[in-house]
């Protein structure tokens, strides 16, 4: 037995490559973290290294007090992590203060988690508590349709959720609360980390313009089918305007959009009905 046989570490290895196959992480692009179940930390636990020492985050979430992450490393690549996982992922342990972590396991070679942990951290914190504790999954890629949507369509929670919800029949279904968007930032930081988690506060889907896309979920499965359910809506949104040249002939509705929610008993967003004032 090694700690690559425990279920949850190769359900967290498959998520990735299966991002990489999708061809949303060029070189070190993205990340994924996965807040550990207390059963899955006892089947890590005795390949547990001596810890590494505590490291400030800059940002904190005192409902995650003691909890364990599994993370992408910084800087490392996707693709790799299939072929060495010791050295692309590892494990850290959340102190009770709940402001710093330590490596318990992997991120071998002095590797650090994810340049974005703050922000994973933080979204963690707000999803966690706005869903009694099911969130478990945060997933950041870099889809290229839904970037490329970013240079054409005014920033806001209500275009971009019309847009996809109005490319793929089942998007009010997968997302029924809509997509939030965050406008351009450095990222990597404490202040992209606070924008995107007030962002989570009402959607599971955060959109980094220019950048990509955040997902939330409660499982693996979920949180890589939404990514995906997206980035789809996205490149249809992309082709139809690319291939009719702004000219849209049909679409689905409004009143399609509620029929849709009332078949499949989902509640949508209402802010988002009606046409916009202004073109
Ligand atoms: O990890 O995607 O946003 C590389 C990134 C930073
Ligand atoms: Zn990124």
């Amino acid at each position: 037995m090694s700690i690559l046989d425990v279920k949850v570490i190769q359900d967290y290895i498959r998520m990735c490559n299966d991002g990489w196959l999708q061809g949303w992480h060029e070189r070190n692009g993205g990340n994924l973290t996965y807040r550990m179940k207390p059963e899955e930390v006892e089947e890590c636990r005795p390949y547990f290294q001596k810890p590494g020492p505590w490291i400030d985050m800059g940002v904190s979430g005192i409902n995650l007090a003691g909890e364990y992450f599994i993370t992408t490393g910084s800087g490392k690549f996707f693709r790799n992590v299939i072929l060495d996982p010791e050295h692309s992922i590892g494990i850290v342990e959340i102190n009770d203060r709940a402001d710093s972590w330590r490596i318990v396991w992997g991120l071998e070679g002095n590797a650090k988690p994810t340049s974005e942990f703050p922000s994973h951290f933080m979204n963690h914190s707000v999803r966690s508590k706005v869903t009694n504790g099911k969130c478990r999954v945060i997933y950041h890629a870099h889809p290229p349709n839904l970037i490329a949507m970013t240079y054409i369509l005014p920033l806001s929670a209500r275009e971009f959720t019309r847009a996809l919800w109005k490319s793929a029949t089942e998007c009010p279904v997968v997302f029924p609360d809509g997509v939030g968007v965050v406008p351009w930032m450095v990222p990597g930081g404490t202040e992209i980390a606070r924008a995107t988690s007030q962002v989570m506060e009402k959607y599971d889907v955060a959109v980094w313009a220019h950048h990509g896309l955040f997902c939330s979920g409660p499982d693996f499965d979920t949180t890589f089918g939404l990514m995906h359910t997206v980035e789809k809506s996205a490149q249809i949104y992309n082709l139809v305007m690319s291939s009719g040249q702004g000219r849209v002939r049909q679409t689905i509705t409004d009143d399609n959009l509620r029929a849709i929610a009332e078949e499949f008993g989902v509640t949508l967003n209402e802010e988002f009905f009606g046409e916009p004032e202004i073109d």
